[in-house]
C-alpha cells in the first residue's frame, strides 16, 4: 500500500505555518442571483429551521433562525448572565457551583441535540464545559439550562457531550490528560513524568428518557493521551462509541512539534453496550471523587447544588473486550460517523488525506483479533483491516464531516479554508466551496441523525477579517449559510454569530416551536418565598436578614414603599410576577446593587440578593418595559442607620397610606 507520508516529522515546522489557514481569493465573486430570495424570511413569517450554536468562550448557546440566520436569544449556560439574573439570582446561583467553588464561566464548543432512534425529538439540548468539565442539559420548552454536572476524573471536558442514538448517554472524554492514581487524591509530579504519571479518561453520564436527568454512569480509564471528538455509532454501530485521540507522543510540552511526531494517531472504539454489562455484572471499581450536580426546577424556580463522592470506573486493560484502537492519520480532530452508522470519518489535520474506517471491517477484524500492536495495554488493529479507504487530496486542514442523508459527506478544511462534498461509497470530491475564512466546524441540519434533514450547510468559520463593517480590533465571528439541495454547494448568506461558534445543530422549527412554553402558572409556583396575591405581599425580617416578598403586576409593585432596613441588613427581595400572559416579563433593579437585574417571567418568582451600603432613600424599577405606565413602576427603600428605631414598614397605594399616614404637605 501506497503510504502518503509528505507530512513527515521533518516538514512540521514548514507546515505549522501553513496552519494559520490561508483566504480564498475573489470572495465577492462567490455570490449567485437567486440567494437573497433562498434567504429572505418576510416580516412576520417565521424561519424553517432553529439553529443552536456553542459560544465557544462566551460560554453560552445562541439560536438562529435559518435560512434568515436572524438571532432569535443568547440562552445563559455556564456564564453569568446579568440580562436575565442567571447566575446572580440567589436561585441560578447554584447551577454555576463546581468541586472549585463558583465557576461563573466556562469554554463551550458542542452543541447535542437529544434523538430517540437517531431522529430529533426536539426534547433537549446538552453542550459542554471544556475548562472547569462539565455537561449542561437545556430544555426545548423553556430554553433555559435545567442541569449541569461536573465531569470528575477529567481535565478539559472537549470531545463531549455527543449522544447515543436513543440518548442513553451523553459523553465526556478528557482533553487533558493528568495524574490520577485512581483514588481520587490529587497527585504532586514532576511534570515532565506523563508518560509515566499521566492518564485519561471517558465518563458515559446517563441520560433519564423522561426527566432528562444526567448522572455519571461509569468511566474508563485510559492512557494518557488527549481525546478530542467523539461520536455515538448508530443503525449496526450503535452500540459503540468513537474517539479521535491526538498527542499518542506523550509530549508535555510543546505540542505543537512534539504531539506532530508520529505518522498515525488514533482513533479509539468503545463498546459501551458491553461496558454497560460489565458495571451491571459488578466488574466497576468505586474511585473516590467529588463533584457538582446541579439541578434547576420548573416548579420551585430554584436551583439546588449536590456534591457526589463516588464514581464507577472500569479497566479495559483488564477488560479486554471493551476498548479498541485503530491508527489515524495524523492528529484527527474530527471523529464523525455517517447516517447509516457503517462508515466513521477520521479527520487527521496534519493529514493530505481524510481516511474512512468501515464498521463491517472494524468487527471483523476484532473477531480475527488482527492486532498490529498494542498501546499502553490496548490492542491496535491494523490500518488496512479497518479501512474502507481514504479521500485522496481533499484539501487542507480536514477538521469536520457532517452528512446530507443522501450518500454524500461536507468536509470541513480549515487550511485551505474550505467544504468539501465527497461520496461516501466511492471516496470521490465531487465538489468544493471556498468559506470566508478558516472554517471549523460546519452543520448540516440533521447532520449527526440518522435522518438528516438536509437543504444546508452552515460554515462556522474562525476568521472574518473583511467581511462585516470594522468594528475596532475585536471583529465579529462569523457563520455562512450554503444551499447544497443541488448538486454544486451556492453561498447564499453571511451572518455574525455570538463568541466563538465552534459547532452547531440545526432542527426544523416545528419540532421545537409547537412545545414552547408561554407561561408559568402561578397556582404551580412552589417557590418557597413566592407571593401569589398582592394581599399576600410582606417584609419578614430575620435577625439582619429582610425578606421582601414583593409582587410585579402591571404597572407597580407591592410593596413599593419600604421603611425599615437598616445598615447591616442583608435584603432579599423575593419578586413573583403575577401576570399570566406571554411575553409580559418584568424587571426588577435597586440603585447599588452589586448585582445585575431580575427579569422575572410570568408566574415566575426571582430573588435579588442587595446589602444596603449608605443610609438614605434608594429608588427601585421595573427594568422592562412592561406598559404605557412602565416608567410609572418605581419604589423607594428607606435605610436608616444601624440600631435607629425606624419600624419595619410596607405597602403600595392604599396599604401604604395605612402604613405610613397620608402623604405629609
Ligand atoms: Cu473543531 Cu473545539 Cu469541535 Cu472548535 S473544535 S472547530
Ligand atoms: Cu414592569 Cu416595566
Amino acid at each position: 500500500m501506497k503510504r502518503i507520508n509528505f507530512f513527515t516529522a521533518a516538514t512540521v515546522p514548514l507546515l505549522l505555518l501553513a496552519l494559520n489557514g490561508c483566504a480564498p481569493k475573489n470572495p465577492t465573486q462567490a455570490i449567485t442571483g437567486d440567494a437573497a430570495e433562498k434567504v429572505y424570511v418576510a416580516p412576520g413569517k417565521h424561519d424553517e429551521f432553529y439553529n443552536f450554536v456553542s459560544g465557544g468562550f462566551s460560554g453560552q448557546i445562541s439560536v438562529y433562525g435559518l435560512p434568515s440566520g436572524r438571532l432569535f436569544r443568547v440562552i445563559p449556560v455556564f456564564s453569568q448572565d446579568p440580562q436575565t439574573s442567571w447566575g446572580y439570582s440567589e436561585e441560578t446561583k447554584p447551577m454555576l457551583n463546581t468541586s472549585h467553588g463558583f465557576a461563573p464561566w466556562d469554554d463551550s464548543h458542542h452543541i447535542a441535540l437529544s434523538t430517540t432512534n437517531g431522529e430529533h425529538d426536539g426534547k433537549w439540548v446538552f453542550i459542554n464545559g471544556n475548562n472547569t468539565p462539565r455537561i449542561a442539559r437545556i430544555s426545548l420548552k423553556t430554553f433555559r439550562t435545567e442541569e449541569i454536572i461536573e465531569i470528575p476524573n477529567a481535565s478539559g471536558n472537549h470531545s463531549s457531550p455527543f449522544l447515543t442514538e436513543n440518548s442513553e448517554y451523553a459523553i465526556a472524554g478528557t482533553r487533558f490528560s493528568f495524574p490520577l492514581d485512581y483514588s481520587g487524591a490529587t497527585v504532586d509530579v514532576p511534570i515532565n513524568t506523563y508518560k509515566k504519571n499521566f492518564k485519561g479518561t471517558v465518563s458515559f453520564i446517563s441520560i433519564d428518557k423522561e426527566k432528562g436527568s444526567m448522572a455519571v454512569a461509569f468511566q474508563l480509564l485510559l492512557p494518557g493521551v488527549n481525546f478530542d471528538l467523539s461520536r455515538g455509532g448508530r443503525g449496526p454501530s450503535k452500540d459503540w462509541f468513537f474517539f479521535s485521540c491526538y498527542n499518542t507522543e506523550q509530549a508535555n510540552t510543546l505540542l505543537e512539534v512534539n504531539a506532530s511526531q508520529k505518522d498515525k494517531d488514533f482513533i479509539m472504539a468503545v463498546n459501551w453496550k458491553k461496558a454497560e454489562q460489565y458495571i451491571k455484572a459488578g466488574k466497576g471499581k468505586k474511585l473516590n471523587v467529588n463533584y457538582a450536580h446541579n439541578v434547576y426546577s420548573d416548579e420551585t424556580h430554584s436551583s439546588t447544588s449536590t456534591m457526589i463522592k463516588e464514581v464507577l470506573a472500569l479497566d479495559p486493560t483488564e477488560l479486554k473486550d471493551l476498548v479498541y484502537l485503530m491508527p489515524c492519520p495524523k492528529s484527527p480532530h474530527g471523529c464523525d460517523v455517517d447516517p447509516t452508522g457503517k462508515y466513521i470519518v477520521g479527520s487527521g489535520k496534519l493529514a493530505a488525506l481524510i481516511p474512512v474506517f468501515s464498521f463491517d471491517k472494524i468487527l471483523k477484524a476484532i473477531e480475527a483479533k488482527d492486532y498490529e500492536a498494542e498501546y499502553e495495554g490496548l490492542p491496535v488493529l491494523k490500518y488496512e483491516s479497518v479501512l474502507h479507504g481514504e479521500v485522496k487530496k481533499p484539501g487542507l486542514g480536514p477538521l469536520h464531516t457532517e452528512f446530507d442523508g443522501k450518500g454524500f459527506a461536507y468536509t470541513s478544511m480549515f487550511v485551505s479554508s474550505e467544504i468539501v462534498k465527497w461520496n461516501i461509497e466511492n471516496l470521490t470530491v465531487v465538489d468544493r466551496v471556498p468559506t470566508y475564512y478558516s472554517i471549523g466546524h460546519l452543520c448540516v441540519p440533521g447532520g449527526p441523525t440518522v435522518k438528516p434533514h438536509g437543504k444546508y450547510v452552515i460554515a462556522y468559520n474562525k476568521i472574518t477579517k473583511d467581511r462585516y463593517l470594522p468594528t475596532g480590533p475585536e471583529l465579529t465571528q462569523s457563520a455562512q449559510l450554503y444551499d447544497i439541495s443541488g448538486e454544486k454547494m451556492k453561498l447564499l448568506l453571511d451572518f455574525p454569530t455570538i463568541g466563538e461558534p465552534h459547532y452547531g445543530e440545526a432542527i426544523p422549527a416545528t419540532l421545537v416551536a409547537p412545545n414552547s412554553i408561554k407561561i408559568f402558572k402561578i397556582e404551580d409556583n412552589k417557590h418557597p418565598y413566592a407571593t401569589k396575591s398582592e394581599k399576600d405581599a410582606r417584609v419578614v425580617r430575620e435577625g439582619k436578614k429582610v425578606h421582601v416578598y414583593m409582587t410585579s403586576m402591571r404597572s407597580h409593585f407591592v410593596p413599593d414603599n419600604i421603611e425599615g432596613i437598616k445598615m447591616g441588613d442583608e435584603v432579599y427581595f423575593h419578586v413573583t410576577n403575577l401576570e399570566q400572559d406571554w411575553d409580559v416579563p418584568h424587571g426588577f433593579a435597586i440603585k447599588g446593587a452589586n448585582n445585575a437585574e431580575l427579569l422575572i417571567m410570568p408566574g415566575e418568582t426571582t430573588t435579588l440578593k442587595w446589602v444596603p451600603d449608605r443610609v438614605g432613600i434608594l429608588p427601585m424599577y421595573c427594568t422592562d418595559f412592561c406598559s404605557a405606565l412602565h416608567q410609572e413602576m418605581t419604589g423607594y427603600v428607606r435605610v436608616s442607620p444601624a440600631g435607629s428605631s425606624t419600624p419595619l414598614k410596607w405597602g403600595t397605594g392604599e396599604s401604604a397610606e395605612a402604613a405610613f399616614g397620608p402623604a405629609v404637605k
